[in-house]
């Protein structure tokens, strides 16, 4: 049985605290602000065996120049279940281990997207704020929306774990759902588009739910929002990544799509100007799974796949990639 006290696992940047209170507890623990080894000493490069990180594409990326400066890691503990912040193939072809923190964060994340559809469509932090600024005493009542969520056909991009508990919701507000993924989902009934745009074409309202991979990196391009058509929503609560920004915010602008919601962004904090300044969005800091309930059971997975790895031999929540790595 491995002493996990002995253990080396390095904490690279800002981390949810209650991982930290746990990898500080179990093992040896290091920190550095920032996912470079060049803030490791010879010595820490060679003891470390585990990473947890929650690493996003640009700064604070954990990519091959990282994981070859660590000789001896072997697993890599992802907080959130988007992994986009870890070259995953690398760490296949090197027997390095990635887990992420999938199903604990899925109804979370659908609640949210539900959330930001109807604020979209109805405008509502725009009606708060007209109550807010008194314009509800001043003025009177706040316009009626222009859109409804009555009448609509929803496609989700992406049908996993969210994209499904997401249309489940949908059903549950009496709306037909379609999707596209790259293979139909066996048993599922909902109308399935073997191509975006295609599923674009046949829906009015197209909620993104798809990983930041080099396949879906700006998939929601201009094609596709000029096949949602001038009445067509689009909301984001997968990854910015995904999404042709300069496109969305001139469709948005010229009227090629009636409105957006998004949780994500490209360039996460940066948020385009053209973006901020179109009226019909509703824009959210990525705060789709942001609870400190579901955050806390996500820190718990972090650490839990960290202990399982390092005492049972074996990860809980294995990314695809990274499938076929074994404990050496
Ligand atoms: O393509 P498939 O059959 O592997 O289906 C997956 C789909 N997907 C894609 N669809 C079309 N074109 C692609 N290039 C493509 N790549 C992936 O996205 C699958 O149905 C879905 C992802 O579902 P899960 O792996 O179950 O992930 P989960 O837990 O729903 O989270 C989705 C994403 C995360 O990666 C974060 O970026 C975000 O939500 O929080």
């Amino acid at each position: 049985m491995t002493d996990l006290r002995s253990v080396t696992v390095l904490v690279p940047g800002r981390l949810h605290q209650h991982s930290i209170d746990r990898i500080g507890q179990a093992f040896d623990m290091i920190r550095i602000a920032r996912a470079d080894p060049a803030l490791l000493t010879d010595a820490q490069k060679a003891s470390v065996r585990g990473i947890a990180a929650s690493p996003s594409p640009g700064d604070t990326f954990i990519g091959p120049d990282v994981m070859r400066a660590l000789p001896n890691l072997e697993i890599v503990a992802n907080f959130g279940v988007g992994y986009d912040g870890v070259d995953a193939n690398f760490a296949g072809r090197h027997g390095i281990m990635i887990t992420n923190t999938p199903d604990v964060l899925t109804e979370e994340v659908a609640d949210t997207a539900l959330g930001l559809l109807i604020s979209t469509v109805r405008e509502l932090p725009a009606a708060e704020s007209w109550l807010r600024v008194g314009r509800w005493r001043s003025e009177g009542n706040y316009p009626l929306s222009r859109l409804t969520l009555r009448g609509r056909k929803v496609g989700i991009f992406g049908m996993g774990r969210i994209g499904l508990a997401i249309a489940r919701r949908l059903e549950a507000f009496g709306l037909p759902v379609a999707y596209h993924n790259r293979r139909r989902v066996e048993g599922l009934a909902y109308e399935y588009h073997d191509t975006l745009k295609g599923l674009a074409t046949a829906v009015d309202t197209l909620v993104s739910v798809v990983p930041g991979t080099a396949p879906t990196e700006k998939a929601v391009n201009a094609e596709v929002l000029t096949a949602l058509g001038p009445d067509g929503v689009f909301v984001n609560v997968g990854r910015g990544s995904t999404v042709d920004e300069p496109a969305l915010a001139a469709a948005l602008a010229n009227g090629t799509i009636a409105a957006a919601g998004l949780d994500v962004f490209a360039n996460e904090p940066d948020v385009p100007q053209s973006l901020l300044d179109a009226p019909n969005t509703v824009l959210l800091p990525h705060v789709a799974s942001a609870s400190q309930h579901t955050r806390r059971a996500m820190a718990d997975l972090v650490v839990d796949n960290l202990v399982s790895w390092f005492s049972q031999g074996r990860a809980l929540t294995t990314v695809p990639e990274t499938a076929q790595v074994r404990p050496e």
